[in-house]
């Protein structure tokens, strides 16, 4: 999966509706070209994307898909997420056999899908709704390299009738090459174009910041947003070896150790980074193997439950954070969440 450096890109959603599929066509042919896809793989793509729109157009209650363009690690890719609010997919495996009879139900084409692309996830909530990654690289996959130190995923979603979001997201080494991340949420103030150019900044000082501590990280970006509306924001650190997180926000970022039945929550102080910053403070707790960091924008209802999501944390990160925003998310706010995911 994705290694870090890896940070929240533009990404296209296109709600169901008339002409779904088409949208998503020619959505993902400028993706495509961006990315450098060949002729075969941009075909298997729009191949891909018409059956998770036609899916979707179908038989869900509602749904949408994101359409995005990711660039980790120097392979870069066109990610599909295909999300919906119901009803589920009750027989998942039989869904994903090809040829299998699920002719009239949710789950046509998802064999076809997995078949067609080169990473495929998928997550499905009886009655409440079913999450599909699909990736697609530019480049041939490339040779067994040694294992990432995390992956990493994240989705964001402006608040409707925006294009631009103030919600973003970012993951690196620090130091480069060292199994040490660190992991940046932040919530730009109000919407629009201000808040995302206050996440611009945020992300610029996020990436220069050559500061170890999150406390530190923090500073560094909170100069970094003056000038700018400001933004809630909190910078995690993972410490790989020792699976150890510290974390340290300010202003209305949720963060959690989210394990398969349980979900710890990291506390932020108040203040607006980019104006008030008073005396911040740094919480810490271990990441369990089977465990992942997840870091969300108030454009998501943190009341949810490990419960409400069986089997999700099993996952990967992508799909993590899209079922999460999916599920969780309102449509009045800009929505950003980030999942770091450190391997057992
Ligand atoms: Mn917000």
């Amino acid at each position: 999966m994705n290694a870090p450096p890896a940070e929240a890109g533009e990404v296209m959603w296109l709600r169901t509706g008339e002409g779904l599929p088409a949208a998503g066509r020619r959505e993902a042919a400028i993706l495509a070209r961006r990315v450098g896809l060949s002729d075969k793989r941009a075909a298997d793509l729009a191949l891909a994307v018409t059956e998770a729109a036609t899916n979707l157009q179908r038989h869900a209650v509602d749904g949408a898909l994101a359409l995005r363009v990711t660039a980790f690690d120097a392979r870069s890719a066109v990610e599909l997420l295909a999300l919906d609010s119901g009803p589920g997919i009750t027989d998942l495996g039989a869904a994903l056999r090809d040829g299998s009879s699920t002719a009239g139900t949710l789950g046509v084409g998802l064999g076809a899908i997995r078949r067609l692309a080169d990473r495929f996830a998928i997550h499905t909530l009886p009655g409440r709704g079913t999450a599909l990654y699909a990736g697609f690289d530019a480049d041939p996959a490339p040779g067994p390299g040694p294992d990432p130190a995390a992956e990493v995923g994240g989705l964001t979603r402006p608040i409707s009738g925006e294009t631009q979001c103030g919600d973003t997201w970012a993951v690196r080494e620090e130091p480069l090459g060292s199994p040490h991340l660190l992991a940046m949420m932040c919530d730009g103030l109000g919407h629009g174009p201000l808040a995302a150019r206050a996440a611009d900044a945020a992300r610029l000082a996020f990436r220069n910041s050559r500061a170890t501590d999150p406390a530190l990280v923090l500073a560094d970006i909170h100069r970094g947003l003056k000038g700018t509306r400001g933004a809630a924001l909190a910078v995690a650190r993972i410490d790989v070896p020792t699976r150890r997180v510290s974390l340290c926000g300010v202003g209305n970022i949720a963060t959690f150790v989210l394990g398969a039945e349980s979900r710890q929550t990291l506390m932020s102080t108040p203040g607006i980074v980019g104006h008030n910053v008073s005396r911040t403070q740094t919480f810490t707790a271990d990441l369990p193997p089977g465990s992942v960091l997840v870091m969300h924008s108030d454009g998501l209802n943190s009341r949810w439950q490990p419960d409400q999501f069986r089997g999700l944390t099993a996952q990967i990160p992508a799909l993590i954070a899209a079922q999460l925003l999916w599920q969780a998310g309102t449509r009045r706010d800009d929505a950003g969440i980030v999942v770091v995911k450190v391997p057992s």
